[in-house]
């Protein structure tokens, strides 16, 4: 036996990527809404380009996605048969604060889920909720500057305690933001920031990290209060940094990368900034504001698990070392020969994947949960419909062996494993239908057309016996 008994098998999404329905019942628009395609993406997804004036008549596939606002019913009767123990979702803040501030929050948003969750329960398969993943009210952006703004925690606080509240008996596991260190390099995307010319953007970005930080801490410590059974976690883009050669510089470009990489999680699970943050703002003469209260707050309430998305492993250079790059990610990365990539230059390690669960769960020795992990790819399906995706069933084969080796061999504790987009959904990064992670194909293409008709691939019947064997059968 290697994986717990009540190891936590299953898939993940996030609402903007896979419900559509973006005004559907009354949702208003957030960020992740209004990212068109196209070359411009980059600029607007780190906050060098505006957003508050978008147009109308682009199209922004994430609008209708897969329609799944609709279509979920029959999509979790997917996913049970596949044996899902676990189903990660997130919910879409504008469903429930159509503009951020308001007092009441939209019924019709909350019954949603509500109706969601109850169709997971039907088949035994346990709710994640990610409270906010990546997506912020436009509202909030217009009005209050997004995270900039001190108020943001008392928005944020507010449909915690709703979410927290009405869903006490059907959710347990919660994460409160999703990849929270993505503020740093995908500013807009996943915080709705965007900077004017000449602004000091890392001082911007630490008070919105500042925000967030104190926002999560409260999430933490309400979640416990409304119910002390809840266990949160933090939420990491993972992918540690390996130095490029065994050049000093290397290895300290490394470690400065890794020490950037970590700072958020070290403040969720151990409660204070880290001595290389607080050297880093003074040495930038960044003077955070910081309410009384805060660094309490901050200590006492730190998160039950730690949990993270594993796509790749990155490499560092010193500044005096060129090194050639990858290309088709946010975070910066030299190019490490001893790896293959996918399409989209993303490397492939799946021994990365144990070195990274090894170094996470030394850092904090807190429980894990990996809740994002897998291959995009082009998929094409034959004649019947179907797609033949053994290149996705190696991906994950070969990286859930690094993940049994990291419980085996080195004796981590991990609470379990959701594959990223376990049905096809639109991709974060471009935008795009065609770059897909899922066990089910879903028919729309990058310019909204298709049936939305679901069809289970190959690795579907794969990842159904991994599951039923508990990870024995790979
Ligand atoms: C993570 C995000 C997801 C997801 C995934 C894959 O950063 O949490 O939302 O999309 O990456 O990235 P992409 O969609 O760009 O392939």
């Amino acid at each position: 036996m290697s994986f717990k008994s009540n190891f936590l098998w299953g898939g993940a999404t996030a609402a903007n990527q896979c419900e559509g329905g973006f005004d559907a019942d009354g949702r208003g628009l957030a960020n992740v809404d209004v990212m068109p395609v196209g070359p411009e993406r980059l600029a607007i997804m780190t906050g060098h380009h505006k957003m508050l004036d978008f147009e109308e008549n682009y199209f922004y596939p994430a609008k209708q996605a897969i329609d799944m606002y609709h279509e979920y019913k029959k999509d979790i009767a997917l996913f049970a048969e596949m044996g899902f123990k676990v189903y990660r979702l997130s919910i879409a803040w504008t469903r429930i604060f159509p503009n951020g501030d308001e007092l009441e929050p939209n019924e019709k948003g909350l019954l949603f889920y509500e109706n969601l969750f109850n169709e997971c329960h039907k088949y035994g398969i346990e709710p994640l909720v990610t409270i906010t993943h990546f997506d912020c009210p436009m509202y909030l952006i217009k009005k209050y500057n997004g995270w900039r703004n001190r108020k943001m925690v008392g928005f944020y606080e507010r449909l915690c305690r709703v979410l927290f509240t009405r869903y006490k008996k059907q959710v347990k596991y919660w994460l409160t933001f999703n990849e929270i260190n993505m503020l740093f390099h995908g500013s807009f995307m996943s915080s709705g920031l965007y900077f004017d010319p000449g602004e000091n953007e890392l001082a911007i970005k630490y008070q919105a990290a500042h925000h967030q930080l104190v926002a999560s801490a409260l999430a933490t410590k309400i979640g416990h209060e409304i119910n002390p059974d809840n266990q949160i976690g933090c939420m990491l883009a993972g992918g540690d940094y390996y130095p490029n050669t065994c050049n000093p510089e290397d290895v300290w470009a490394a470690i400065k990368s890794n020490h950037e990489n970590y700072f958020f999680i070290d403040v969720q699970a151990k409660g204070e900034y880290p001595y290389y943050a607080l050297q880093e703002l003074k040495n930038n003469n960044i003077k955070l504001d910081i309410a009384d209260g805060d660094v309490e707050l901050l200590k006492a309430n730190t998160v039950d698990f730690v949990s993270f998305s594993y796509y790749s492993s990155r490499v560092a250079a010193g500044e005096k070392n060129a090194a050639e790059k990858t290309d088709g990610n946010v975070f910066a990365s030299v190019r490490n020969p001893y790896l293959e990539v996918t399409e989209w230059g993303w490397q492939i390690d799946p021994l990365g994947f144990r070195i990274t669960i090894n170094q996470i769960y030394d850092r904090y020795n807190k429980p894990l949960f990996v809740v994002e992990n897998g291959l995009g790819a082009i998929d094409t399906p034959d004649k019947n419909g179907y797609v033949a995706d053994d290149y996705r069933i190696d991906y994950l084969r070969s990286h859930i062996q690094a993940m049994k080796d990291a419980v085996n061999e080195d004796g981590v504790d991990i609470m379990g494993y959701t594959t990223w987009g376990c049905i096809d959904l639109v991709s974060a990064g471009t935008g795009e239908m065609k770059k897909r992670y899922g066990f089910i194909y879903v028919d729309r293409d990058n310019e909204g057309n298709g049936s939305l008709k679901r069809t289970k691939k190959k690795s579907f019947d794969w990842y159904k016996k991994v599951i039923s064997s508990n990870g024995e059968d790979l």
